[in-house]
């Protein structure tokens, strides 16, 4: 009789049972397919078990769904492979050799015996786990334990990328920040299903990692910053520990040596460098394009040969950024053949050249990645080095720069590439946006935060955060589900949660925070 009761009480409690409080299309990126189903919501019990393929990079995903669940629900959620029968119902992160997924894709299923994660690789399942975590409720970011119904909406989400390259740039040579503040920005990227992380290592105002054969860069040229300020650097532990806290989240780092330009720091530390052989002072303003390291001194190249091959060595990723933006005063031939030398120094370090789109004059290397920051959709340069067989990662400066002002108020960032609400960095479309480049020559997207005015954590989430999502949305989703009235209320969605991670966002007006 017992058992009888119970179960009544249970079918009573169901039918009365508010819906779950997240839709299952509400996740950004906005995911290929979606298809909901009511009847197959999920409670997620107090016993659940997360299991795993027994591979161990499915199981670290697994532990890392698991620590992302704990704090909140405070449930014990232990994590176990499916060579051990697991009793509870629950989580299962599943490989498969179904490669219809493709390389990052996945496939959600939540019914009511529990949530399915499916993919080809651990990637997919991270993917499919970051989903998930935004189906839950927003207290589901809390780090102490909350009272809530823990309730998934039913259904399947067949979801995978548009792009492969989808990454955020941070300037830490503009204002230098810890190890710390690199991992927050790890954690901002993998949530939004960003997988590259670019970082501006050097510039005029200072230079952020340790090189053993030219050590005064960093003891000398890494001990100031935009403003006056003590500067710093990564020594070669910090960097591998960013590294490895970004391939854990399945995040690439791509190092940037910014030459020929942008190289006060090193000259004040090597005038040996410098054109005139003479160092100049330290720089602390935020002028752009009036340093350069000689091209016409073999020491130089030597110089090139030693920081990039040390660089390389550090970094598992494919991809080495040589910058050369801005460089005014290297011009025409000069120029060109610089980079053509520094392009032949990366490929001679296994790595693929990525450079700012002012490298497209130079001759092709294999590969080679230029990185749109322009601002008016054209450029004939650009176009002829995609012919030669450039691909492009839009970064267009009117768009995706995160260091534009939101509006004439925003108290921190720049203008003059204009003023970048959210709407104006969600709409427009990265397959079309170069004139004459083709979407088959665009690698991805990434948004580049510069931070001549930028001081802190809370400054860099209040710049990223709400546009960083819409520019993951531009490289993740299929331009078919592209539509800002419903990207604006799903976004909506998420101020509740980063405020409850104690996430500082700016409260952009145009999107219906809750
Ligand atoms: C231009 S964009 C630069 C940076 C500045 C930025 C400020 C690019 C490749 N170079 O040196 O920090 O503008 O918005």
């Amino acid at each position: 009789a017992a058992t009888l009761a119970r179960s009544a009480e249970q079918a009573a409690g169901e039918l009365l049972a508010p819906p779950a409080p997240v839709r299952l299309a509400d996740v950004v990126p906005a995911p290929q397919q979606v298809e909901p189903d009511a009847a197959e919501d999920w409670l997620l019990p107090p016993d659940a078990v997360i299991v795993a393929s027994a591979d161990p990079a499915a199981l670290t995903v697994a532990a890392h769904l698991a620590e992302l669940l704990r704090p909140a629900t405070g449930y014990p959620l232990p994590v176990t492979d499916t060579t051990r029968p697991a009793s509870a119902g629950g989580i299962a992160l599943a490989l498969t050799d179904d490669d219809s997924l493709g390389a990052e894709g996945y496939r959600l299923a939540v019914t009511r015996a529990g949530v399915t994660i499916t993919a080809v690789t651990a990637t997919g399942l991270f993917y499919g786990a970051q989903t998930l975590r935004q189906l839950l409720p927003p207290a589901i970011e809390s780090p102490v334990p909350i009272t809530e119904r823990w309730m998934l909406p039913g259904g399947t989400i067949t979801d995978a990328p548009r792009f492969p390259y989808r990454g955020a740039m941070l300037d830490v040579a503009r204002h230098f920040f810890a190890v710390e503040d690199v991992l927050r920005v790890v954690d901002h990227l993998a949530r939004y299903k960003l997988n590259h992380l670019h970082l501006h290592l050097t510039d005029d105002q200072g230079w952020r990692i340790a090189v053993d054969s030219w050590p005064k860069l960093t003891t000398v040229g890494g001990a100031t910053e935009v403003g006056g300020g003590p500067g710093g650097h990564y020594t070669k532990a910090d960097y591998l520990r960013i590294v490895s806290y970004a391939a854990a989240h399945h995040v690439t780092v791509v190092p940037e040596i910014d030459l020929p330009g942008h190289t006060n720091s090193a000259l004040v530390a090597y005038p040996e460098l410098a054109p005139d052989k003479v160092a100049p002072p330290p720089y602390t303003g935020t002028e752009v394009g009036f340093s350069y390291v000689d091209p016409t001194d073999e020491r130089t190249y030597d110089f090139i040969a030693d920081v990039l091959g040390e660089v390389a060595a550090l970094t598992p990723g494919p991809w080495l950024h040589i910058g050369g933006d801005e460089a005014f005063k290297v011009k025409g031939e000069v120029y060109t053949g610089f980079v053509e030398r520094t392009q032949r120094i990366v490929a001679d370090t296994g790595k693929i050249v990525v450079g700012w789109h002012q490298l497209a004059p130079a001759a092709h290397v294999d590969g080679r990645v230029l990185q749109w920051w322009g601002t008016n959709g054209a450029d004939p340069g650009t176009l002829e080095a995609v012919r030669r067989g450039a691909r492009l990662i839009l970064s267009p400066g009117n768009h995706a720069y995160l260091d534009m002002k939101y509006d004439p108020d925003t108290p921190v960032g720049h203008d003059w590439a204009g003023l970048i609400d959210v709407r104006r960095a969600y709409d427009w479309d990265p397959g079309s946006h170069v004139t004459g480049v083709p979407d088959a020559a665009v690698l991805g997207v990434e948004a580049p935060l510069w931070t001549e005015s930028v001081t802190s954590l809370a400054e860099i989430e209040f710049m990223l955060l709400p546009r960083l999502p819409a520019i993951a949305e531009l490289g993740w989703s299929s331009p078919a589900t592209h539509d800002w009235a419903g990207f604006r209320d799903r976004l909506a969605g998420h101020g509740p949660r980063w405020a409850t991670a104690g996430i500082t966002f700016h409260r952009a007006p145009e999107v219906p925070w809750p």
